[in-house]
Formats: structure tokens, sequence, C-alpha cells
């Protein structure tokens, strides 16, 4: 389902949720959903993204009934209008057996199936692509102390165990997308090495999904304490991603990531000039 060949996928983002760090309270209505995810997948989005649930560094998660109270009406008015798939960003079954009947055909998992034993072989039967993201801890405390020997060598030990985890649940390892999980129990060193040494982690043979857009690491490099004005600094970090062949970009501004890959990739001559409508 999902198709690797042509530079990275754009995965555009949609919280809905009140108190997401960058876009928190604004597409809680499904309209303004509906129209935001159209607008994304104008600007060229692969896969959107919905998110009832912050997992903003210190937050609280949502209850359950909370979360289908955000996601399920969004995933309504998306049902039907936005034409590229729609992901689940749940570690919750219960969330993503309502989110598949209304249409949801990727999950996307930040505790890489530690959240919910049930979720995993749900995703297993139903045949989702499955994005299994490496955290430290949980939100609520994964940025008190974050410490690692070698933080690519522990990720990539994660990543052995997410996957042999899937596999026990049942979701076949050509399903599972890995992702390094930028910023969730991580300094901002630690999240640098991690883009530094990205090549790295294709050691499992997996695809990636990297999500830095707005990051508070890049608040912290470029002393921008507002997420909005963190878009450069998210370019850039694109850029890198794409040379390094990352297969999934997760961004909250989808048209900025459109123009990068599509610059990047003139420049390492990765798509000539005939594919250039
Ligand atoms: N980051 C966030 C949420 N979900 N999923 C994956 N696979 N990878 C990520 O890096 C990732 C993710 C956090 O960013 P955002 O959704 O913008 O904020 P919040 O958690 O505050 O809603």
């Amino acid at each position: 389902m999902l198709g690797f060949d042509d530079g990275p996928l754009v995965v555009g983002i949609l919280n809905v949720t009140p108190d997401s760090f960058s876009d928190g309270g604004r597409f809680v209505d499904p309209a303004r959903a509906l129209e935001h995810a159209l607008r994304m997948e104008a600007d060229g989005a692969d896969v959107i993204d919905v998110g009832g649930c912050s997992t903003r560094p210190g937050s609280e998660p949502a209850t359950e009934e909370e979360e289908l109270r955000r996601v399920l009406p969004v995933l309504e008015a998306l049902e039907g209008r936005v034409t590229v798939p729609v992901s689940i960003d749940t570690w919750r079954s219960r969330v993503l057996a309502e989110a598949w009947d209304r249409g949801a055909a990727i999950l996307n998992d930040v505790t890489a199936l530690r959240g919910d034993d049930r979720t995993g072989p749900l995703a297993a039967e139903l045949g989702l692509p499955t994005v299994l993201m490496h955290m430290a801890d949980d939100p609520r405390t994964m940025q008190e102390r974050p410490r690692y020997d070698d933080v690519v060598a522990d990720v990539l030990a994660f990543f052995a165990d997410a996957l042999d985890r899937a596999s026990r649940a049942g979701v076949s390892c050509s399903q599972a997308v890995l992702d390094p999980g930028i910023g969730f129990g991580k300094t901002v060193e630690h999240n640098l090495e991690l883009l530094r040494r990205v090549a790295e982690l294709r050691a499992p043979g997996r695809p990636l999904l990297v999500g830095t857009s707005r990051k508070s690491f890049l608040g912290k490099l470029l002393d921008r304490a507002d997420p909005l004005e963190r878009e450069s600094g998210t370019a850039a970090t694109s850029a890198h991603l794409c040379r390094c062949g990352v297969e999934m970009l997760r961004v909250h501004d989808v048209r900025a990531a459109r123009d990068v890959i599509c610059v990047t990739r003139r420049i390492t001559g990765a798509e000539k000039e005939r594919e250039i409508r």
C-alpha cells in the first residue's frame, strides 16, 4: 500500500487535541479538521495522521472515551472525502477498531505495541501497516533524565524487540515501519545524534518514518519558543532526512516539506527534470 520509490512520503499531521504543542485546539472541530486535511492533501500529503491524544512531554494521556470523542467525528468527516490513506495515532485497540471502521488504514503506535496488548493482534487481523516508534519511558516522565550509553545502539535494540513483539502479535514484518521517536525521551544531543546517524537505523531493513516537525529540540537550537517559528529548522531536518533516503517524514507544513523534497531530489539527481510537472 505504501510505495517509497519517489522519495519520502509526506505524512501530514492532524492533531484533534486541545493541548498538542504546535497545533493544539485548531482542528478539534470536524469541519475545520476536514478543511485542513484537504489542504494538506492538495499540498501533496501522502498520508494524513489523525491523533486524539497529545504526547507532549509532561502531558497526561487523554482517557479512552475522550480520545474516541475527539477522533471519531473527524474520521467520519474525512471518510470518502480524503483520498490518501488516513493513519490513526493511537496505542489503544478500541480506538484502532473504531478508527478502522471509519476508514483508517494505517496504525501509528508511539508505544510500539507496548501500550495495549490487544492492539498488535488487531493490527495483524486488519493487515495494517504499523508504525513502531521508540520512546524511552512515557510522555509524563520521558524528558526528566534521558540517558543512553549509545542512543543509536539503544534505539536499534528497541527496534529488534519491537519487531519481535509485532511478529508475535501476528503483524507481518513487511508491514512494519520503524521510527526513532525524535523528542521522546531524548536530549537535544540525542536527537542530533539520531539524525546524524540515521543511516545506521536502517539496519533492520524496514522503512523509516521520522518526525522532527517543530519539535522542542529545534526550539532549543534556534532559541525559538514559538513552535510556528521552527519551520526553517524543520526544513533543514527534512532536507537531511530526504538525502539520507528516509522513507516517511511526519510534518505539520506539508507544502514546505514537498518543496524541500523537490529541491533536494533535484540536487541529488534522484529526480529527473522530465519528472517535474
Ligand atoms: N511525534 C508526535 C506524535 N506522534 N508519531 C510518530 N510515529 N513519530 C513522531 O515523531 C510523533 C508521533 C508528537 O508531535 P505532535 O503530534 O505534533 O504533538 P503532540 O504529541 O503534542 O500532539
